[in-house]
């Protein structure tokens, strides 16, 4: 345990908050945090205006109104939900590490089923109107993206849910379940940049250079999901940020593990 560090033991843990000293370094976190979900929010909001205001708002009939659905599903999914499922340990410490699994596992897979449904709007789309499906890279990094989320899930939940796997293999896994969950973070940023950069160019071509308002909303959204990408990346990367064990997670006898 980090020195310094004072577990409130009499408590359960359910919904406890944050336990941590307030050291200069916890506070910088907590106001990240709140940089974190401020930025979230922005950009969902900016995707929702954009795609409502500019872009004639949403239906579900194989219409561009359907497409709408697919920005928007693919922000909240596929970068908010999924970047604070990474980091919901340094949210919640307190909260017993299975309830912060189960929590973890249940925010990506909500994530995964808003990707699934941002597709089925776009292929959707595409039928409808006669356009071809999976020409652009836009379209082979998102897929691939999807996938490789899904699979990691997959693994993740065999791994460290199901009570099958050793505590040798979940070891030596977890580096590799962390390296790749935040590799496949940022495929999924930057699959979004290039389809709100793709989006533009097929739709105000002849007015993004001339700095039409549409483009600057989202060029600042592309911004904002790459200030969120980052923070994300930069708090689950910091190893003195990491979640403490509570007092009754820890091993009783290391001298066995
Ligand atoms: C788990 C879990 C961890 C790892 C660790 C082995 O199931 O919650 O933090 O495996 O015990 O790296």
């Amino acid at each position: 345990m980090e020195p310094g560090h004072k577990p409130l033991v009499d408590d359960d843990g359910i919904g406890a908050g944050y336990s941590y000293p307030r050291t200069p370094s916890m506070n910088v976190l907590l106001v990240l945090l709140g940089v974190i979900e401020a930025l979230g929010v922005a950009a969902i909001a900016m995707v929702c205006y954009w795609t409502a205001h500019y872009r004639g708002g949403f239906a579900w009939d194989g219409t561009g109104q359907e497409f709408n659905w697919h920005p928007v599903f693919m922000v909240v999914g596929m970068v908010f939900l999924y970047g604070n499922g990474i980091i919901i340990y340094r949210f919640l410490p307190r909260l017993a590490k299975k309830k912060l699994k189960l929590a973890h596992a249940i925010i990506h897979k909500a994530a995964f089923v808003f990707s699934v449904l941002g597709l089925v709007a776009v292929f959707a789309f595409h039928n409808a109107t006669g356009l071809p499906n999976v020409y652009s890279l836009h379209s082979w990094l998102g897929i691939g993206t999807v996938v490789l989320f899904n699979a990691q899930w997959v693994l993740g939940m065999s791994t460290y849910l199901l009570p099958f796997a050793s505590r040798w293999i979940r070891t030596l896994f977890m580096p590799y379940h962390r390296f790749f969950g935040l590799v496949i973070f940022a495929m999924s940023i930057a699959t979004c940049l290039m389809g709100l950069t793709e989006k533009l160019l097929f739709t105000i071509n002849d007015t993004y250079s001339s700095f039409a308002p549409e483009g600057i909303l989202v060029n600042c959204l592309g911004l904002t999901l790459v200030l969120f990408g980052g923070f994300v990346g930069y708090i689950a990367t910091r190893e003195d940020w990491k979640r403490q064990p509570l007092p009754e997670e820890q091993p009783i006898n290391m001298s066995i593990e």
